[in-house]
């Protein structure tokens, strides 16, 4: 057997058998429908699938674990508030497959880590805690109580508490997420990366700076109101699918849509909704009215374009184009933007965005026209080197027109996990605030670290100098989201020890520290009785509404703890006397822990009764009240950022790591990319037809793929060529199987997130 073997931190380059269909330019529809009830069927079987169906996004009912878009305020489907993605991450958590000690016996980790992250996922939800001893090469059973003790005397015996590292994923519930970092800072250190890190940080770091408030601006209403509608960036035909119809109803008012991605996403395009007669009848709503098939990071050229046309229409027609008044009464530094902007040509920026000029014209005379104008964006944006300039681009824009602070108008950054934005608003941030750490005094009585602590970037480096030796994750899956797959590995296993608590198996429960525990929590979907009471969480969507999520399925092993408890628990063993906090009560009920949140965390008025309302709450967003404050000023800023050209050598190219449409993030439902017409393969590398032959290739060819950023070669083995409509020089390949050629030094500026949507590969026949 594999006992010398070291388990692997990539998926074998197997393949599965490539099939290709046509690029599809319509999204859902009736085979979504279909598909969402075949991966129902085979996880949970038909009755617990559909009693879980049936109240996911239902006031009454559970938050869909899958992303973050709002669930309407108002008139939900009664039967049918998701889309074939919430039901496929409903099938993955609700089924009822598990993983026994005699599972764990059977299988060495280095065997399980040469299965694809498909089939591992695959597998089950685990059962009970398992722990992995120094040197020890099978996971065996272990007690709660035993595993707390070990963790706790691993972090009680380092040196510093900096010394270790605590993860969050962002489907933590918002009391999970309060007595997590509660803990974290009573233990003492700011050690809090999350994948927020490498997600939306971009877009806090530009919001605020920009407007002064980290989080978007618009709710539901906006969208349905707004007269034009951009879409940067996203793709949610795959990744928020119920946004489909929001935008449906945005162009049932009249709303002009316009897309600007290097691909012509079938979501973007066309939407037959299946909860409508038209969409059961196949009667399609026509999305994008304009579609920009920007070159890859062509973004901010492409605003500056368009920003530059709006200057010259209002310069024909005066006070006809721009908002003055608003520009005048909450803004500042436009003259500066104005005369940066000078210096660019149309014509300049379009060969620099990759758009042709005419097509940049017709967006330019939409917005010209309109007032009311919302900008949507997600990874397409966040992820590049100077995410935060081109996000304060698109800021820009909005500012110029006055089409932020009202109905209809506004930002909507589109998060991803379904609590990210809840982490952060309970204090999950390795940067907290002066004012959260004085109420965390104030209320509780320690005194908090106040330096700031690791990130997700820098927490892999303190891991592999070994400043950081124990490593703790509230869910995820650290090794396959970060970059530089193999570097991360190297890290990991520098641990001492490194803890997950998790719902299901993955990766980085393989590639383990010198000691491993994988502690197994409810999900989303599991009924939390505790003293007879069935208790409830509540998160955070992306627009700001705080509401609870009550899970209705019975859970698959009785040994399973909900994420509050288990923190109660480990702060108890780590903190004993020394811990001025409640734990005992936390864990008796989460109201006790919903009217504490409340004392520390601002909006969170009356939070108990207020949540037990159908449809939650809103918090309090000053962007979208019109108030803007950077600096003091009491106003938004305009920003001002260069362009800085690309120059790729004859063999390089540009890629971007995204999603396809069966998997949630690292989690592979399946091996389909239906809208792209990619089927039953993952491993594949899309590419432009003239691409493929000035390389000397052909579609089909097998490559390898190459990075070479700051002198280390990283190889990503065995690509099948896919020809693909995608602007020249640039490429596509899925997340996180090429997470190895992503650079732990190519980061964002400000918001250190990687830059996974900007690689620099060469392709080289395998
Ligand atoms: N089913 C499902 N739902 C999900 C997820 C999932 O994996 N599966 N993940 C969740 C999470 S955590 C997140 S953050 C979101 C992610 O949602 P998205 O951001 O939609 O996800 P990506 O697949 O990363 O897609 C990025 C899109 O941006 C485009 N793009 C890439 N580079 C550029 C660029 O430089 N400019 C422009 N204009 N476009 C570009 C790509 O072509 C693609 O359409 O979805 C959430 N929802
Ligand atoms: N190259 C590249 N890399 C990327 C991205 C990209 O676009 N390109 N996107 C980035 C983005 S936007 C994000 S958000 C990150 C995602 O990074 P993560 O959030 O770390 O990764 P996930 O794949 O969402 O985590 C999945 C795991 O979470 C666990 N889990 C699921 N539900 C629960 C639960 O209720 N509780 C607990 N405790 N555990 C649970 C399961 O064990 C599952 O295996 O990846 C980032 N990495
Ligand atoms: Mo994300």
């Amino acid at each position: 057997m594999s006992s010398e073997k070291i388990p692997a931190a990539e998926a074998p380059a197997h393949f599965t058998g490539l099939k290709l269909g046509k690029i599809k330019t319509v999204a859902a529809g009736i085979p979504a429908v279909m598909i969402s009830a075949q991966h129902i069927l085979k996880e949970a079987g038909a009755l617990r699938g559909m009693k879980a169906l049936l109240k996911l996004n239902q006031k009454d009912g559970f938050d869909c674990p899958s992303c973050a878009w709002p669930d309407p305020d108002d008139d939900r489907s009664s039967v049918a508030e998701y889309c074939e993605n919430g039901a496929k991450a409903v099938a993955e958590e609700a089924t009822l497959k598990k993983l026994t000690p005699d599972f764990f016996a059977a299988n060495a980790v280095a065997d399980l880590a040469d299965l694809s992250d498909y089939e591992i996922g695959k597998k089950g939800r685990i059962a009970q805690p398992m722990y992995l001893p120094s040197g020890g090469t099978h996971y065996k059973p272990i007690s709660w109580e035993t595993a707390f003790q070990k963790i706790a005397n691993h972090l009680n015996a380092l040196a510093s508490p900096d010394e270790a590292i605590f993860y969050t994923s962002g489907r933590t519930s918002n009391e999970a997420a309060f007595l997590y970092q509660l803990m974290v800072r009573e233990y003492g250190t700011n050690n809090m990366p999350d994948c927020s890190n490498m997600c939306h940080e971009s877009s806090g770091v530009a919001l605020g700076e920009s407007l002064g408030i980290g989080k978007g601006s618009v709710t539901l209403e906006d969208i349905y109101k707004a007269e034009v509608i951009i879409i940067l960036g996203q793709n949610p035909g795959t990744n928020h699918p119920r946004m489909l119809s929001a935008l449906q109803k945005a162009k049932a008012n009249g709303a002009t849509i316009i897309a600007v991605n290097p691909l012509p996403e079938a979501g973007l395009m066309n939407f037959l909704n299946p909860q409508t007669v038209k969409g059961f009848l196949s009667i399609k709503t026509h999305l994008a009215d304009l579609f920009l098939q920007v070159r890859i990071n062509g973004d901010m050229a492409l605003i500056k374009a368009l920003a530059l046309l709006l200057l010259e229409a209002e310069a024909e027609q005066p006070d006809t184009v721009l908002d003055h008044h608003f520009i005048a009464k909450h803004t500042h530094g436009y003259e500066h933007y104005v005369q940066n902007l000078q210096q660019y040509t149309v014509a300049e920026l379009a060969g620099d965005c990759g758009v042709p000029v005419a097509q940049i014209q017709a967006a330019a005379k939409v917005l010209a026209r309109k007032k009311n104008i919302v900008a949507c964006w997600a990874m397409g944006l966040t992820q590049h080197k100077n995410a935060v300039d081109t996000i304060k681009e698109v800021v820009n824009l909005l500012l110029m027109k006055g089409s932020i602070g009202k109905p209809g108008a506004g930002t909507c950054p589109v998060r991803g996990h379904s609590n990210v934005q809840g982490d952060r608003t309970m204090g999950i941030f390795e940067q907290p605030s002066p004012a959260l750490l004085q109420r965390l005094q104030d209320v509780y009585g320690f005194i908090p670290p106040q330096h700031h602590g690791f990130d997700t970037v820098h927490s892999i480096r303190a891991m592999l100098e070994g400043r950081a030796k124990v490593f703790m994750a509230m869910g995820g899956n650290f090794l396959s989201a970060t970059p530089d797959t193999n570097l991360t590995a190297q890290a990991l296993r520098n641990c001492r020890l490194t803890v997950h608590v998790s719902t299901k198996l993955n990766r980085s429960h393989l590639v383990h520290g010198q000691e491993a525990l994988i502690l197994p929590c409810l999900g989303r979907t599991d009924i939390d009785m505790i003293s007879g009471e069935r208790q409830f969480v509540t998160c955070e969507n992306s627009m700001g509404v705080i509401q609870m999520s009550k899970g209705n399925l019975e859970p698959v092993s009785d040994e399973l703890l909900s994420e509050p408890v288990i923190i109660c628990r480990l702060a108890k063993a780590l903190l004993e006397d020394r811990s001025k906090v409640s734990w005992d009560v936390y864990e008796q009920h989460y109201d006790h822990i919903r009217n504490d949140i409340e004392k520390v965390i601002p909006g969170f008025d009356n939070y108990n009764e207020r949540v037990r309302h159908p449809g939650g709450f809103y918090l309090p967003n000053t962007a979208r009240e019109g108030r803007f404050n950077i600096l003091g000023s009491g106003k938004a800023h305009f920003s001002v950022a260069n362009i800085s050209p690309l120059s790729l050598a004859p063999d390089e190219y540009v890629m971007m790591t995204i999603r396809s449409h069966d998997q949630f993030n690292t989690t592979i439902y399946g091996l389909d990319d239906r809208y792209r017409g990619v089927y039953n393969e993952r491993r594949v590398i899309l590419m432009n037809e003239k691409d493929i032959q000035r390389a000397g290739l052909k579609a089909g060819d097998v490559v390898d793929l190459i990075n070479e950023d700051d002198g280390q070669r990283r190889i990503a083995h065995r690509f099948i060529v896919v020809a693909y409509n995608i602007p020249e020089r640039n490429t596509a390949t899925y997340f996180p199987e090429t997470n190895v050629l992503v650079p732990l030094s190519s980061v964002a500026e400000k918001s250190n997130t990687p830059v996974s949507k900007m690689v620099i590969i060469k392709v080289q026949k395998a």
